[in-house]
């Protein structure tokens, strides 16, 4: 005979869950008190095709937060006694706000049928509610019942029994609560993951989900390791005052707003009214705002005016940064005798880093936009609206923000936008997204862009960069698919877009988020893009003319009749002198493999150079085409010398633009890679499948645009 089980009855106060117990156990009851409260216990039982099964009535609880006599024992018993399914009565004429407490069982992990009681109560105020699909959406059986009348009794013992016979796991929900708690949450949660008994049978996660909430019990049994408490209780206490500082509000009350939207994401998608509702404000908004023609409308403006913005409030401050590195390079030369160490300093120090950094501006505005579309709310609307269509790729709705982080608004940058990537749960899907944030035009591409586009596109400068922004979504989201159809094949699980009621961003808010990215974007500016300037300036500089081959170009220059003569042979000198390096002598090397795509060996330098850091690309050019320094902002000069270049035409340069907006991400993000999937193996293969799949595009595009006679 099959082992006898236990349920768990719990649910809102006057949701029907003593009706429900009383219509399962019948006259089969006990009452008593829980140990040392006033809060009552009742018991009882009934038989399953002649098996007995225990039914425990919790007491009714509208959350699970430990604030009351009430919640405490319910969740006491739950953690304590593990009974084998916990039947969540909810009242289904008030489906949003039962909801909360079905959101906090899942997020325990207990093993869940849901009782979708009053049906006939939601009917007759012209509610339906798709029960089927409310299921999928939970992961969790429901059954629709009227405990009044005792219908649907016998169909949810049977769903009951079933659930408990498959011998379920706990497996908590993890839902997102934001940025700013989500990590949060990770950094407190690896600190109490650890042996088993450190935290009982609950999840990390979980545990560190209530430390942040401030709950006392959690806190308390966090205590009784002392040597743990002294630190994840700090850890808790800075999370706690940056979320604080961030939204202006308590944790708990962010983390109670991310399980409305987690729920309002669900109640949307099952639950039709026929009558008009009465609207809170994020209701009315988001009736405008996620609606199936006016969302997407409304969406297209916000991110052109995104762009607009962006290039207008960055203007100036990247020409007082140019300025700056500029005045900073002739102050070192004026100061340092020439040689090695001027050229080192200047060359590959100033000019290095300084192209990055005079970027910094535009980044850091860029990110101001994206932190007011995340405090404000619209993200996740974003996310909404987008959810449809990436799912088609095997995307994700919440994709859309690495997406955007990484580049889709050009001017991003992928290492923030792979880590933005954690909010994704599904394993395959976060590590697609992952591997799709590459594709995007990240800040370091556009000075690229700007420079090919100002050579040869120069009539349409606006509407290129437009095409190739639309191309690298285009691209993003195929690259994406062929991965879900490929290596990362696998169903889709059903997820909840969470819909947090819009906030009021807050000033303090928007800085402090605005510059925990850009400072990242610095930080590689600082550390690994100082490191590549220096060895491509060694690599540009060595071995470099020996003293006969330098006689010989000093002769011939003082030999020239007219300065612009002079200046003539000084480029062609350059370019000799490049051609005998190391980084010289590879570019030439390669260009077996790179003709077909139209590059010569001084892009191939360049290309090389973009391996490590995509901005060193249009500063190697410059020294690349022999006009020794370069503005990487106003390439005004190199791009007229391109224009000009046998060899180079609209077609190569289109070739060239398509192959660095896809080919090997930068060493920084390929570091990130690595850091967030757990190790180098899916960091390489990005390597390697972008870097093929540009190779093959920059090859149809320029042997195709031959042929149609384009070149
Ligand atoms: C009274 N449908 C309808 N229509 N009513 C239901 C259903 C259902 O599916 N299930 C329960 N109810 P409890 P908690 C009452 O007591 O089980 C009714 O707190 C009344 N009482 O009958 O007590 C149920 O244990 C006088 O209604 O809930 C009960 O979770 C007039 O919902 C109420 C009208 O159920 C709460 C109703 C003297």
């Amino acid at each position: 005979m099959s082992r006898p089980l236990t349920i768990a009855l719990a649910g809102n106060p006057n949701a029907g869950k003593t009706s429900v117990f009383n219509a399962l156990t019948g006259a089969r009851q006990h009452v008593g008190n829980y140990p040392g409260v006033t809060v009552e216990y009742k018991e009882g039982s009934v038989q399953h095709h002649g098996r007995p099964v225990q039914v425990v009535d919790l007491p009714g609880t509208y959350s699970l937060t430990a604030y009351s006599p009430e919640e405490l024992v319910a969740r006491n018993y739950l953690i304590g006694q593990r009974p084998d399914v916990v039947v969540d009565v909810v009242d289904a004429s008030n489906l949003e706000r039962n909801l909360y407490l079905t959101v906090q069982l899942m997020e325990l992990g207990v093993p869940l049928v849901v009782c979708l009681n009053m049906v006939d109560v939601a009917e007759a105020k012209g509610l339906k509610i798709d029960a089927a699909k409310l299921s999928r959406m939970l992961g969790a059986p429901v059954v629709p019942t009227v405990a009044r009348s005792g219908r649907g009794m016998d169909e949810l013992l049977q769903a009951a029994v079933e659930l408990a016979d498959s011998d379920p796991e706990w497996t908590p929900l993890e839902i997102s609560y934001g940025t700013d708690v989500d990590q949060g949450a990770a950094e407190v949660s690896a600190l109490l993951q650890g042996p088993q008994e450190r935290r009982g049978l609950l999840s990390a996660h979980w545990l560190a989900v209530k430390c942040l909430e401030g709950d006392q019990e959690v806190i308390a049994h966090v205590e009784q390791t002392p040597e743990l408490a002294e630190r994840v209780l700090p850890v808790c206490r800075r999370v706690a005052s940056h979320v604080r500082s961030t939204m202006d509000d308590e944790p708990e009350s962010v983390i109670a707003d991310y399980r409305y939207g987690f729920i309002m994401g669900i109640t949307r998608q099952v639950m039709v009214s026929e009558r008009e509702m009465r609207m809170d404000f994020s209701d009315k908004l988001d009736k405008v705002l996620t609606h199936r023609l006016a969302g997407p409308l409304f969406l297209f403006a916000v991110l052109y005016a995104i762009y607009e913005f962006v290039f207008w409030a960055s203007a100036s401050p990247v020409v007082w940064f140019e300025k700056f590195f500029g005045w900073l390079g002739g102050a070192v030369s004026a100061v340092l005798p020439e040689g090695v160490l001027r050229s080192l300093i200047v060359s590959g120090v100033i000019d290095g880093v300084g192209g990055v950094l005079g970027f910094a501006p535009l980044i850091a505005f860029m990110f101001f936009a994206i932190a007011i579309m995340e405090d404000s709310g619209y993200m996740a609307r974003v996310a909404y609206i987008m959810d449809r269509v990436l799912r088609i790729f095997g995307l994700h709705g919440n994709s859309v923000m690495a997406l955007i982080v990484g580049g889709g608004i050009s001017g991003g940058c992928a290492v923030p936008g792979v880590m933005a990537a954690r909010t994704l749960k599904d394993p395959k899907a976060r590590l697609a997204t992952i591997l799709t944030v590459p594709f995007m035009n990240c800040g370091a591409k556009l000075p690229v862009f700007s420079l090919l586009i100002a050579a040869f596109f120069a009539r349409h400068q606006a509407e290129m960069l437009f095409v190739l922004t639309l191309i690298s979504w285009g691209l993003g989201l195929l690259a994406a698919k062929l991965l879900r159809v490929t290596v990362l094949k696998g169903e889709q699980a059903p997820f909840v877009m969470e819909l947090p009621p819009y906030r009021a961003p807050t000033l303090k808010g928007l800085v402090i988020h605005t510059w925990e990215r850009t400072w990242q974007y610095v930080k590689k500016a600082g550390t690994m893009i100082l490191g590549v300037s220096i060895l491509m300036w060694a690599a540009m500089s060595f071995p470099g003319l020996d003293a006969s081959q330098d006689a010989a170009w000093q002769a011939r220059m003082n030999a020239a009749p007219t300065p612009a003569a002079r200046s003539e042979l000084a480029s062609a000198r350059a370019s000799a002198e490049l051609a005998g390096t190391l980084a010289g002598q590879a570019g030439q090397a390669l260009t077996v493999i790179t003709a077909p795509l139209g590059f010569d060996w001084r892009t191939n330098v360049a290309l090389v150079g973009g391996f490590a850091a995509k901005e060193v690309i249009v500063s190697t050019m410059g020294v690349a085409y022999s006009l020794g320094e370069v503005d990487t902002e106003h390439p005004a000069s190199l791009s007229q010398r391109l224009a000009r270049e046998p060899g180079w035409s609209p077609l190569a340069a289109f070739a060239l633009m398509v192959f660095v907006m896809v080919y090997a991400p930068c060493v920084a993000t390929l570091v990130m890679i690595r850091k967030e999937t757990g190790g180098w193996g899916w960091a390489m293969f990005s390597l390697a499948y972008n870097t093929l799949i540009a190779y093959a595009l920059a090859l149809a595009v320029y042997q195709g645009g031959l042929l149609l006679g384009l070149g």
